[in-house]
């Protein structure tokens, strides 16, 4: 496959790159969290999105390698600010269903501890399919990654297939709402129930919540209005490269 063979070029040849995207408080804007994100700059074409790659990279399994590759340079670069004097705020990396699969909770501990983390500073965003393709080796991955300390969040929340009964047994801190639903609010009410049971049920199960792709301000004070303070969208802030998160962390308060 040749979309395969460019991936494994693109990882020895030091093409990818994250970008991290801001996790803003609507009480008082302040900077949270960051989702790293990959990007592929292949030469000669340009980027290539990772909703085209990643699901390639999932079916060979050369997401393991890949995968392991964002998590080690996402706490590379935690580490890396630390020792330029900064606060970093959690930096959260996407865990693909083959990945979680693959690894047991030391295999990412190890990738952590390699840069000297305290484990609260990373955070694994894994999907509910990701969940649900092996239930057993997936609670306990996620309750040894509890109990070491790394946060674990539901990413994509609401569009997979949990039961009210397992996601209650899902050791788990924060749930995500796909933006899915976001993107109704406030016009389609429906979105606006499912956006409001989510976060009444996280609030009720004790999980944080996110809001994802919030890109209006009607959105924002619907979320607010509701009690979800933390968001992720075009409104709050775009992905972008290290160098331009640095300066978000300088400029925190
Ligand atoms: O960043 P963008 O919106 O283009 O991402 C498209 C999709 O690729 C999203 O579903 C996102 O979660 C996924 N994605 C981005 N970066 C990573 C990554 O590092 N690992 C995995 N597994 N998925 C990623
Ligand atoms: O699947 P996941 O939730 O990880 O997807 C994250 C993707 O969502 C990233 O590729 C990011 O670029 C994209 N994204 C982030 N904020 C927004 C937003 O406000 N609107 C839209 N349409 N996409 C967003
Ligand atoms: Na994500
Ligand atoms: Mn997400």
């Amino acid at each position: 496959l040749a979309l395969d063979r460019d991936l494994r070029t693109a990882l020895a040849g030091g093409q990818f790159q994250l970008h991290y995207q801001p996790k803003v408080s609507l009480i008082d804007f302040s900077l949270e969290g960051f989702e790293a994100l990959l990007r592929w700059e292949k030469p000669g074409h340009g980027m290539i999105s990772p909703g085209e790659f990643i699901p390639v990279a999932e079916d060979t399994g050369f997401i393991v390698p890949l995968g392991d590759w964002v998590l080690d340079e996402a706490c590379r670069q935690l580490r890396a600010w630390l020792d330029d004097g900064l606060d970093p705020v959690p930096v959260a990396v996407n865990i693909s269903p083959r990945h979680l699969r693959h690894h047991s909770a030391e295999d990412f501990r190890r990738i952590i501890d390699r840069h000297g983390l305290s484990p609260d500073l990373v955070e694994l965003e894994i999907t509910e399919g990701a969940v649900m393709q092996d239930m057993d080796h997936a609670l306990e991955v996620l309750a040894a990654l509890k109990a070491m300390g790394i946060r674990v969040a539901v990413d994509d929340f609401g569009t997979g297939h949990s039961s009210l009964s397992y996601l209650k047994r899902l050791p788990v801190t924060t749930l995500k709402i796909d933006r899915s639903f976001v993107n109704g609010v406030p016009s389609v009410r429906e979105d606006n129930g499912i956006v409001s049971t989510i976060i009444a049920m996280a609030d009720m199960l004790g999980l944080d919540v996110v809001a994802e792709g919030v890109e209006k301000p009607e959105q924002a004070n619907f979320l607010r209005h509701h009690n979800c303070t933390l968001v992720q969208g075009w409104l709050t802030g775009r992905p972008v490269p290290a160098v331009q998160a640095a300066d978000l962390l300088v400029k925190r308060i």
